[in-house]
């Protein structure tokens, strides 16, 4: 355990109700003593001790000056029933920039040190009380934009990743424990091993769990970062009006001239719960213009790194040789082909894509006249759920655990197939330990100090 009192803020710099300043380590009783001065008079008289997770009323008293700081509630939690398993001290008191700070450097002069971003949530970690999937899973808590995205880091905080990877762990554990027996100690084992037996165990309870929770991180990277939607067409057929369409707001110019957008256009929205973030691009033709030219460019960049591209065409009138270069360029891309300006064009079936077009699920719009939009939402919410979100208590690996898990898998697969080939146990238990070597890495009982250091800068102070 550190034994430095670590202290800072935990409430959001700015003017509110209530600010608190929060305390952890071996000193904070005696802080709560220094500095805060109960309201009932008759308790003055006795050194202040105060009960474990009860809140009291007093005053932040500079015991230098004896000034009167702030009126204040504090409460004590002492180890281990606390968020780091030391002793901790809430302050709350008013919050202003001022006000807060102010109590802060009382704190300071009594010997506490300003914590680190994410420092608290380390501790936690380090004295055991969270695994390292559970303290990440608090910053995902922290930055959710969606209930989706913060469905699912809540799990995560309870330990749904950890126990998942748990449990994998014992299986990996429970065959090396019998591989080793039989290898070490092969009378009192008595039988050889049975390869069969162990390889079937090793694939359907170690290696398909691992690489479907792996499979998991597609899923839901969308919904921690975003699905990166690209509209792209030919200039003029509506892509900025669709943008200001589904933002409900004129972010883009729109004009009936061919070539109003130069530069790319992001924004982020939520549809359907899913985190989107919208690129608007130049109308895509062949153009002397350099400007609009290095428009198109980065558009085409753009497109490369999209998910998932809205390639629009005007309904009504006949497709050109701009709209099939541009279906060429998306070929690779997962795309819905909207077909705006559905009001134009007389109600009737869709004329069929040309026969050398792949298929694409395709949705007539109108973004002028607000018509279609919803199906259109509908299809990219399909498409963002699609992977494997199917089900709703899903458990998403981050992108560190997607590596270790997959390192985990590939070690299990030569594992597999050392078994096959009549690998000697000992070589084929390298290739499971390192296995569980990559999943112990996951949960942190294994972690370099410097992975610990990235993972907790993103945090913020006071958390
Ligand atoms: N009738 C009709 N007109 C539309 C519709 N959507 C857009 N327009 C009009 O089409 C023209 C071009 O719209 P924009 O949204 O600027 O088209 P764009 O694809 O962004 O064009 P560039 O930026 O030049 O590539 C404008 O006059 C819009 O009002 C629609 O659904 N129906
Ligand atoms: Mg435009």
């Amino acid at each position: 355990m550190d034994s430095t009192t670590i202290a800072a803020i935990a409430t959001p710099a700015g003017i509110g109700g209530i600010g608190i300043i929060r305390v952890s380590g071996t000193n904070a009783l005696h802080i709560a003593q220094a500095v805060f001065r109960r309201s009932d008079r008759s308790q003055r008289r006795h050194a202040f001790l105060p009960e474990s997770h009860r809140f009291y009323y007093g005053h932040i008293v500079s015991p230098e000056s004896g000034r009167v700081l702030d009126e204040a509630l504090l409460v004590l939690m002492m180890a281990p029933r606390s968020y780091t398993r030391e002793d901790v001290l809430e302050i709350h008191v008013h919050s202003g920039p001022a006000a807060l700070r102010a109590v802060l450097d009382l704190i300071l002069r009594q010997g506490a040190v300003l914590a680190a971003p994410g420092e608290f949530t380390r501790r936690a970690f380090l004295n055991g009380r969270i695994d390292l999937t559970q303290a990440e899973a608090v910053i995902d808590v922290i930055t959710a934009k969606t209930e989706r995205a913060l469905h699912s880091a809540t799990a995560q905080v309870q330990g749904a990743l950890k126990d998942h990877v748990a449990s994998i762990r014992s299986v990996i554990r429970e065959i090396l424990a019998e591989t080793e027996a039989a290898i070490d100690f092969p009378e009192d084992v008595g039988e050889e091993i049975d390869g069969r037996s162990i390889l079937v165990r090793l694939e359907q309870e170690a290696l398909r769990p691992l690489q479907a929770l792996a499979a998991q991180y597609d899923a839901g990277h969308i919904l921690r970062d975003g699905l990166k939607v690209i509209v792209a067409g030919k200039p003029n057929v509506g892509k900025s009006s669709l943008m200001n369409r589904l933002l409900e707001r004129d972010r883009a110019i729109v004009t009936p001239i061919p070539g109003t957008t130069r530069d790319f256009i992001e924004e982020s929205l939520v549809i359907r719960g899913i985190p989107i973030l919208l690129t608007d691009t130049a109308g895509l033709h062949a153009t002397a213009d350099p400007i609009e030219q290095i428009g198109i460019e980065r558009s085409v960049s753009r497109i490369e790194k999209a998910d998932l591209v809205l390639f629009m065409t005007a309904a009504g009138s006949p497709l050109t040789n701009e709209d099939k270069e541009i279906h060429d360029l998306i070929q690779s891309k997962t795309a819905i082909w909207v077909e705006n300006k559905s009001d134009l064009h007389a109600a009737g079936p869709a004329a069929p894509p040309p026969d050398t077009w792949r298929p694409m699920p395709r949705v007539s719009i109108s973004a002028l006249h607000d018509q279609g939009i919803d199906a259109l939402k509908q299809m990219i919410e399909t498409i963002a759920l699609a992977p494997s979100l199917a089900c709703e208590s899903a458990i998403i690996p981050n992108l560190r655990h997607q590596h270790l898990l997959a390192d985990g898998a590939a070690a299990l697969v030569s594992a597999a197939e050392g078994i096959q080939n009549g690998t000697p146990f000992e070589l084929v238990n390298m290739d499971i330990q390192s296995a569980d070597d990559a999943l112990r890495e996951v949960i942190g009982v294994t972690i370099r100090e410097d992975i610990l250091d990235q993972i907790f800068e993103r945090f913020c102070i006071g958390k």
